[in-house]
């Protein structure tokens, strides 16, 4: 019977070989959480449709006319509350991704969370309806990591309750 000696030479390549591969899992993870980092780091956004997507960094989104805004928060644990935001309108960041909303019908939003939420494109049309807030009473929503509810959170200023404020937001999707 053929079995496998175990020599010194035998344990010392199996060493070898568990080492090699322990090396590639930390160096491919590492990757993954630099891609990670980056991405929250410019507070990426992807906007896509069935013709494709883009993304949006912090920087395009600033950019756009950030309008400061109020909005009643009411939660299962809060009482409703008047808020003060900061961000865009939706319907801008839609736009600025150069995607036409004229042949959509949905317009689907999900959080880092797995969280989502579906608007219908009238409710976009709305003039002060719906928002990308990256701000509540003048200070930067911070990450879900960080205890936030940010980097950026739909505010449905017309919903009584806030179960469409999605935080975390990292895809829109029209459709
Ligand atoms: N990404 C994400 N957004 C979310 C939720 C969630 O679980 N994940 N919960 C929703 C619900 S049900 C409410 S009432 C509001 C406020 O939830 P909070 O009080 O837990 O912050 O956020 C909404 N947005
Ligand atoms: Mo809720």
């Amino acid at each position: 019977m053929g079995g496998i000696i175990l020599t010194n030479r035998t344990i010392g390549a199996i060493i070898v070989i568990l080492i090699i591969i322990m090396g590639v899992f930390a160096f491919m993870n590492r990757e993954i959480v630099k891609d990670v980092q980056e991405a929250q780091e410019n507070r990426e956004i992807i906007v896509k449709d069935d013709q494709g997507e883009t993304k949006l960094i912090f920087d395009d989104i600033v950019q756009l006319d950030e309008e400061e805004f109020t909005a009643t928060l009411d939660t299962s644990d809060t009482d409703p509350e008047e808020q003060s935001y900061t961000g865009i309108p939706l319907i801008k960041v839609i736009e600025k991704a150069g995607i036409t909303i004229e042949d959509k019908n949905q317009i689907i939003v999900r959080g880092i969370d797995g969280y989502t939420v579906a608007f219908g494109t009238q409710e976009l049309m709305d003039k002060d309806n719906l928002y990308l807030a990256y701000k509540h009473n003048g200070k930067f929503l911070k990450s879900k990591r960080e205890g936030g509810s940010g980097p950026y959170q739909i505010i449905a200023r017309k919903d009584q309750f806030s179960q469409r404020w999605c935080k975390f937001v990292v895809e829109i999707e029209l459709r």
